[in-house]
C-alpha cells in the first residue's frame, strides 16, 4: 500500500486552527461555552434541542413514536441547534450537554428540570419514563440494550472515522479510508446476519435498536449518507435493506425525521417543532445551507 501523508508526530501536540476539514472552524480542542445566551424554552413538558442529523433524528423518530402510541406527556419543542454556527457552545446548550453535541433533552415535566445529554441515554431516559420500546426484563431487554449500545459504539467508526476520511477530510488518505471502509462493511455484514434471522434487530418487535440504529446504518444502506452506496456496495446487504424500507415506512419515522431538518429537499425539512400541526403547515422562514454531522 502506498500512502499519500508523512507525518511524524511532534512531542508535544498544538492546535493548528489550519488544518483544514469541512467541520474545521466548530472542532476544538477545548469544552466549555463560547458565548453567553440562553436556551428557548417552549410550552411542552419536553425541550429537544437538536439538528436532523442521524444522532438528533434517533429522538425526534422516539417521540413521534410514542405520540402515535397517545403518549401525550411525549409532547415536546423542537428548538434548532445550528452546529455549524456554533449554537452548541452557547452557555444555555452546555448547560444541558457539557459535551457541546446534539441532541440534548431537557424534561420540564417533574418539579425539577432533568437534564438528559448523548442519544442513547436518552432513548433510554424516554423509553423508561413511557414504558414504550425497551422490554422490561430479561433476555429480551439484554438484546435490546445490546444492540443500542453496541450502535453507540460502532457509529463514531461509521461518522468520524469512515464518513470524516471518505467525504470531509481535507485530503483523501488511503490507509484510513481503507482502514474504515473495511470496519463499516463488517459492521454491515454484522446487522445483515442478525436481519436474516430476525425481523427487527432485538427481535420480532420493532425496539429503540431499530429507532437507534435507523438513522445511521439505514441512511447508509439507501447510499444517502455521505454518498457512499457505490464504493460500498451497499445494495449486496440484503436483510439492511429489507429492514431499511419497513422502518422507513412507518409513519411516526417519517416526520421524526423531518423534524430540525435542514438540509435536502424542502419539502422535507421541518426546522422546528412546536405543534403536530407543524408538520402541515410548516413554512420555512428561510433555508439553510446543507449541513451535515460535526462529530
Ligand atoms: N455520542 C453522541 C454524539 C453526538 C454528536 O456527535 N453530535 C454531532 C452532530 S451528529 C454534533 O453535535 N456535533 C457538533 C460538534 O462536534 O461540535 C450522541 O450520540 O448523542
Amino acid at each position: 500500500m502506498t500512502d499519500n501523508v508523512e507525518f511524524t508526530p511532534p512531542k508535544v501536540w498544538t492546535w493548528d486552527k489550519e488544518s483544514g476539514g469541512r467541520f474545521a472552524n466548530i472542532n476544538r480542542p477545548i469544552a466549555g461555552p463560547t458565548h453567553d445566551k440562553e436556551l428557548p424554552i417552549g410550552k411542552h413538558p419536553l425541550q429537544l434541542y437538536s439538528l436532523g442529523t442521524p444522532n438528533g433524528v434517533k429522538v425526534t423518530v422516539m417521540l413521534e413514536e410514542l405520540l402515535e402510541l397517545g403518549h401525550a406527556g411525549a409532547e415536546y419543542d423542537a428548538w434548532l441547534i445550528r452546529i455549524s454556527e456554533g449554537d452548541q457552545f452557547s452557555s444555555g446548550f452546555v448547560e444541558v450537554n457539557p459535551n457541546s453535541k446534539i441532541p440534548a433533552l431537557m424534561d420540564r415535566s417533574g418539579p425539577e428540570p432533568v437534564r438528559v445529554f448523548e442519544s442513547g441515554a436518552i432513548l433510554m431516559y424516554l423509553a423508561e419514563k413511557f414504558g414504550e420500546f425497551l422490554p422490561t426484563g430479561g433476555a429480551d431487554r439484554a438484546e435490546c440494550l445490546s444492540w443500542l449500545f453496541w450502535q453507540m459504539g460502532s457509529a463514531p467508526f461509521l461518522g468520524g472515522g469512515f464518513g470524516h476520511f471518505y467525504a470531509y477530510a481535507p485530503i483523501k488518505i488511503e490507509y484510513a479510508i481503507n482502514r474504515y471502509a473495511m470496519e463499516v462493511k463488517r459492521q454491515l455484514d454484522v446487522l445483515d446476519r442478525r436481519l436474516a434471522s430476525s425481523e427487527y434487530i432485538a427481535g420480532p418487535d420493532y425496539t429503540l435498536a431499530d429507532i437507534a440504529i435507523w438513522p445511521w446504518y439505514g441512511a447508509l444502506a439507501k447510499g444517502v449518507l455521505y454518498e457512499a452506496g457505490e464504493f460500498l456496495q451497499v445494495q449486496d446487504y440484503k436483510n439492511v435493506q429489507r429492514w431499511t424500507e419497513a422502518v422507513g415506512a412507518r409513519p411516526a419515522v417519517k416526520r421524526g425525521r423531518m423534524v430540525n431538518r435542514v438540509m435536502g429537499d424542502p419539502s422535507t425539512q421541518l426546522h422546528e417543532r412546536h405543534d403536530a400541526s407543524d408538520f402541515e403547515t410548516r413554512t420555512q422562514d428561510k433555508l439553510a445551507p446543507a449541513e451535515g454531522s460535526g462529530a
